[in-house]
């Protein structure tokens, strides 16, 4: 009990703090890392301290608040980063199924395709035309005070979703997501308890540059490597989050590295590529193969490749995240205050045969109750 009432304190600081001080919304997992399942604890106790609920308050304008009120449709923007991933589909479907017109909302959706200035030029026309609300799910982390300001002089709420921003939250209404610092700690975690003191030869597939899944996982990852004195990360470079270059990338390692035991690709499409191009190399991978694989996201076909021995752990990112977009636009409609930060919550999982602290070992059961 104690220990819970500790760990409330340490999230309701946490929170304080980063209000407080304007830390940006990129390192706000960073801090919370240590801290996750506490602010996960504390969430339903806990009324949003008032520092928490500011930007929220002077985001939730009369404008915001008219369109429900008169039984019209709410006007909310999404600007998806694009279509480069499994993960990425399952997560454009759920924003279109829950902000769907049967449900009171008129979403405009644009793929921006991974291109940061398309993205921008996608916010500044939904300020444009006034939309009641703007999600973004940022391509990269930089580059975004400009149009935040827009959106905020415009009295606009913006939700941060998926990925994080390292703008000052004060520019925005709130932020929500998975933690990407502490998906590349629980793999290095994981590998670390796997290999029980073997030397670790590693080969990183990053993401695409500057996204804050691609730095934090990077980080979070590289934080177990500096308590690994014998673990090497020999190259790593981006696949962009595709299984072409998560492909590209592999080859092209093959050809400078003779001596390696670990890929880590940092999503499942990044996997399917590399594991293709140690296929063509006659190179062997998974539980009974030379190489061990590590991938993120967990989707459905990522998650049957773990439960094949292929992928040896796979840490989850959900996609899932459109409730938690709509249950902040529905408290705004209230004139509710919204929380800073929302975390999505993912878990590992490990092929048959493994037991860890860390993940779930993988089952048939658990790959037929994957909705993604
Ligand atoms: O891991 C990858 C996608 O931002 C968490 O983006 C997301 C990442 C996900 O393309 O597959």
């Amino acid at each position: 009990m104690k220990k819970k009432i500790a760990l409330l304190l340490i999230a309701a600081m946490t929170i304080s703090t980063l209000a407080a001080c304007g830390n940006s919304a990129a390192e706000a997992p960073a801090s919370t890392t240590e801290e996750a399942p506490a602010a996960e604890e504390a969430a339903p106790e806990e009324e949003a301290p008032a520092e928490e609920a500011a930007p929220a308050e002077e985001a939730s304008t009369e404008e915001a608040a008219a369109p429900a009120a008169d039984g019209e449709l709410i006007r909310v923007g999404f600007a998806q980063v694009g279509h480069e991933s499994d993960w990425r589909a399952a997560n454009t479907k759920n924003y279109q199924d829950t902000f769907s017109e049967a449900n009171g909302y008129e979403l405009s959706f644009v793929d921006c395709d991974n291109d940061h200035a398309v993205q921008i030029e996608t916010v500044r026309g939904f300020i444009e035309q006034e939309l009641d609300y703007i999600c973004i799910a940022p391509i990269q982390s930089a580059g975004w005070d400009t149009v935040l300001q827009e959106a905020q002089d415009a009295g606009i709420p913006v939700l941060i979703v998926d990925r994080a921003v390292d703008a000052d939250p004060s520019l925005y209404t709130t932020a929500l997501g998975c933690d990407m610092i502490a998906e590349g700690e629980a793999a290095g975690n994981w590998l670390a308890e796997y290999l029980n003191g073997e030397d670790a030869n590693i080969l990183v597939i990053e993401g695409s540059v500057g996204a804050s899944a691609t730095l934090g996982r990077t980080e979070g990852f590289n934080n177990i490597v500096a308590q690994n004195s014998n673990w090497t990360v020999l190259d790593s470079q981006s696949g962009d989050f595709t299984q072409a270059g998560g492909q590209e990338v592999m080859e092209s390692f093959i050809k400078s590295y003779s001596d390696f035991n670990v890929v880590v690709c940092q999503n499942d499409n990044e996997a399917y590529g590399a594991m293709d191009a140690m296929d063509a190399a006659g190179i062997t991978y998974g539980v009974d193969g030379d190489v061990t694989i590590i991938s993120f996201d967990a989707t459905h076909d990522g998650l049957q490749y773990t439960l094949d021995g292929k992928i040896t752990c796979n840490v989850e990112c959900n996609p899932l995240q459109a409730g938690f977009a709509e249950g902040v636009i529905q408290k705004l409609e209230a004139g509710e205050a919204v929380d800073a930060w929302t975390l999505v919550e993912d878990e590992a999982f490990v092929a048959p045969g493994i037991e860890s602290q860390y993940a779930v070992t993988m089952s048939q059961e658990v790959l037929d109750g994957r909705a993604y």
